[in-house]
């Protein structure tokens, strides 16, 4: 993507993020409204890019600048400049936040050292903080307009590769399942491994066995979610009150979640927890796909939410009406043997590595027990060449009241160690 692409459509997220906290009809009931705050974005500085934005938007000048900044000036990056005409207090706020979160990194970069067993080495922050792209680390002291451009533009890249990360980790977790089937076959003896082999060859056929699933955004999709979900007479099924009824925050935009959420119907078609051929990690991955794929056809100003009038625009278009059909995620294998093989063998390397380490931790176990066993002699040796008023020390003890002598006044009885036996003259011998 394009240096100016990007920061066109970050202005935009930051633009459609601030416009969910103002854009709130009055008429609606605030309790219900899902504010920004609420919605995590999934990145690790989810917090602090929130903090910034709740604070700029307090900024009655700001929010202002926001809304008659047309395209052309925001291209130009003339937003995050407007930084320098917010209040003082605001200002104040956000070094505040940007002190904090310098912090925050700091201790974050300690842990990770102190993980990797580097405890001892002196700790170049400034350099380590080079890592962390979204603030100015050459300025940790205050928040300026070069910090605000920096954080829209990490925060639009990362989001968008946010859900890139979620496809390549479920590939690792499909791998890792055919890994330890296949482990699991090699345990086996010939008999018992054609009978595993067989079950799987069902268990998939079963999976794949389901209703038609409808092409995600379709009107064909939607009506069933009118229909089943909502109750209503597919004859009166109309694209605008669908998107009200389905706008569950009510601020005029179909968010991630909110699209995710239209799918749900479509996926119990294809998953049933209870089944064992069901994987229910494969049904989110299958709900990201095909909330992608609406947001791809949907989002054409790509600010990652769906508005009334993007959504009226795709209910014309060939694509509502008469989709293709749907490829669900058992069509396609996920990997392919050569990557299956890479997995595989970086695996053997991890573990490899793992055995090492627990061979150097045990020698050091050793290396310690015999330490501690020429510390015991050595201790042992002193204490028999000790001088005899020192021996003496070690029979204190002996001037503990016994038993049955009387205790000195104000003095309760000592606790037994055993239950007392009750005095029951026939027991004695
Ligand atoms: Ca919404
Ligand atoms: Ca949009």
């Amino acid at each position: 993507m394009s240096y100016l692409k990007g920061l066109l459509t970050s202005c935009l997220v930051l633009a459609s993020v601030m416009s969910w906290a103002k854009a709130v009809p009055i008429s609606i009931d605030k309790t219900k409204v899902k504010l920004p705050e609420e919605t995590d974005t999934g990145l690790h500085y989810d917090r602090y890019l929130r903090e910034v934005i709740d604070f700029l938007e307090k900024d009655q000048h700001f929010r202002e600048k926001l809304h008659n900044t047309d395209m052309e000036d925001i291209k130009q990056g003339k937003l995050a400049k407007e930084l320098d005409f917010v209040s003082h207090h605001v200002r104040t706020k956000l070094d505040e936040l940007k002190r904090q979160e310098v912090s925050r990194l700091r201790t974050l970069i300690k842990a990770k050292q102190d993980i990797e067993g580097g405890n001892d080495i002196a700790v170049d922050h400034q350099a380590l903080l080079k890592q962390f792209e979204y603030l100015n680390h050459m300025n940790p002291h205050t928040f300026e307009v070069e910090d605000l451009d920096r954080l829209i533009k990490s925060a639009t890249n990362d989001l968008e590769n946010y859900d890139k990360e979620r496809h390549e980790e479920f590939k690792r977790y499909e791998m890792m399942k055919e890994h330890e089937r296949r482990e699991h076959l090699k345990t086996l003896d010939e008999e018992g491994r054609r009978k595993e082999e067989e079950h799987y060859e069902e268990m998939k056929k079963k999976h794949a066995d389901h209703p038609k699933v409808n092409h995600p955004g379709s009107k064909d999709q939607l009506k069933e979610v009118w229909e089943e979900a909502d109750g209503l007479d597919p004859e009166d099924f109309d694209p605008k009150t669908f998107f009200n009824l389905h706008d569950t925050n009510g601020d005029g935009f179909f968010d991630e979640q909110e699209l995710e959420a239209l799918f749900t119907k479509e996926l119990e078609k294809i998953y049933d927890p209870t089944n064992e051929e069901d994987d229910m990690v494969e049904m989110e991955e299958e709900r990201l796909r095909m909330r992608e794929h609406v947001m791809n056809e949907v989002d054409t100003n790509k600010d990652r939410l769906v508005s009334l009038d993007e959504f009226l625009v795709a209910t014309k278009k060939k694509e509502f009406l008469e989709p293709d059909s749907w490829e669900t995620l058992e069509q396609n294998q996920e990997y392919t043997e050569e990557e299956m093989r890479e997995f595989e063998e970086q695996l053997a390397r991890q573990e490899e590595d793992l055995h090492q380490k627990a061979a150097d931790l045990q020698q050091q176990r050793e290396d310690l027990e015999r330490q501690q066993e020429q510390l015991n002699a050595q201790k042992m040796e002193l204490q028999q060449d000790a001088p005899p008023n020192q021996q003496d020390l070690g029979q204190e003890h002996q001037n503990v009241p016994q038993e049955n002598q009387p205790l000195p006044p104000g003095h309760n009885s000592p606790p037994h160690d055993s239950p007392q036996m009750p005095l029951d003259h026939n027991n004695v011998p």
